[in-house]
């Protein structure tokens, strides 16, 4: 047998050891990170260890019934001292909790290539598609099977993450690992209508608005949207109803960067989304203190809409105008 990449052997013997321990996600959880957790749960349950998904209490847990189980969530930070797996998270400051430090041990699982390594038990894989592969690799290393019903979340997270298997993340090990969850009782056609076949027609209308505003830029190579409070209250729509817009606009063709500009009504003011074929939007995103992967990005201030679209209307024009951006 292949012997287990040093990190990967080190979180195993981790987790065997482990009797109570605590999970966390990041920010604004998005699938993959929620699938991540329900995998993690299911290793646990199996290994032995009581295990919870600790979030603050005002974190909105998007398909919480479908991907985790019930009772696995508790609002607030875990005891004192407690192991504390990190799963989808970048950093320690974008958790879904309110810590800056932590008394216990930390294991650190995720896929941002921009993850600062934090903790005491590193597993990070840039490349991976989705920490959710990354725990079906634990899974196997550890020699569990998940039950069908945190099979059918990992997939569920995967197909989030790849766009459903079309993102460049999508390698072999990704349709292998895809594969093995359809074996273990995960349904392609389930993930996808779970994900991708539940809008309502206010979203659609929203999505109808923001493509029908958005402004070529760079000759072709930029498509810039803005959705302001007044467009969400016009359709009915929620502010968070803005899921595969900039994909959209990314979609173009010769569009080889896009953008949403969302103001909100909590939170920091304003929300950008940037979308790439090509380009490192993270780059983009760190000018204002957020982040993300490669080709795809984020990051958010309280400045208006307006100031924020021009700033990056001319971010984009600088960028597009030298030969490689
Ligand atoms: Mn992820």
């Amino acid at each position: 047998m292949k012997a287990l990449p040093a990190d990967l052997a080190a979180v195993c013997r981790r987790m065997k050891t482990e009797r109570s321990v605590g999970l966390a996600v990041h920010e604004r959880p998005d699938t993959d990170a929620l699938a991540a957790a329900a995998g993690m749960l299911d290793l646990f349950a199996q290994l032995g260890a009581e295990a919870r998904l600790h979030v603050d209490q005002d974190e909105h847990l998007p398909l919480e019934e479908l991907l985790l189980p019930s009772g696995a969530v508790t609002r607030g930070p875990p005891p004192a001292g407690r192991p504390l797996y990190a799963l989808d998270c970048g950093s320690l400051e974008r958790l879904a909790l309110r810590l800056t430090s932590w008394a216990g041990i930390v294991v650190n699982i995720d896929h941002h290539h921009d993850n600062t390594r934090f903790g005491d038990v590193v597993y990070v894989r840039g490349e991976a598609s989705s920490t959710s592969e990354l725990v079906c690799d634990i899974a196997r290393a550890l020699g569990v099977r998940p039950s069908r019903r945190a099979a059918q979340a990992l997939l569920a997270g995967i197909s989030f993450d790849t766009g459903h298997f079309r993102h460049d993340s999508t390698s072999a090990a990704t349709f292998e690992t895809a594969a093995w969850l359809v074996g273990l009782g995960a349904n392609v056609t389930t993930a996808f209508s779970m994900l991708y076949e539940q809008g309502s027609l206010e979203a659609l209308r929203l999505w109808a608005r923001a493509v029908s505003g958005a402004r070529l830029l760079a000759g072709g190579r930029a498509l810039v949207a803005t959705l302001r409070l007044g467009d969400y209250a016009a359709v009915g729509a929620g502010e968070e109803e803005t899921e595969g817009i900039v994909d959209s606009l990314r979609a173009v063709a010769g569009v080889e960067i896009a953008a949403l500009v969302k103001e909100q009504s909590r939170g920091p003011r304003v929300r950008v989304s940037l979308r790439s074929s090509s380009c490192d939007v993270s780059a983009i995103a760190a000018l204002r203190a957020g982040g993300g992967h490669r080709l795809a990005a984020g990051c958010s201030c309280d400045d208006g809409p307006e100031e924020v679209t021009a700033w990056l209307s001319s971010e984009l024009e600088r960028r597009l105008s030298t030969a490689s951006c």
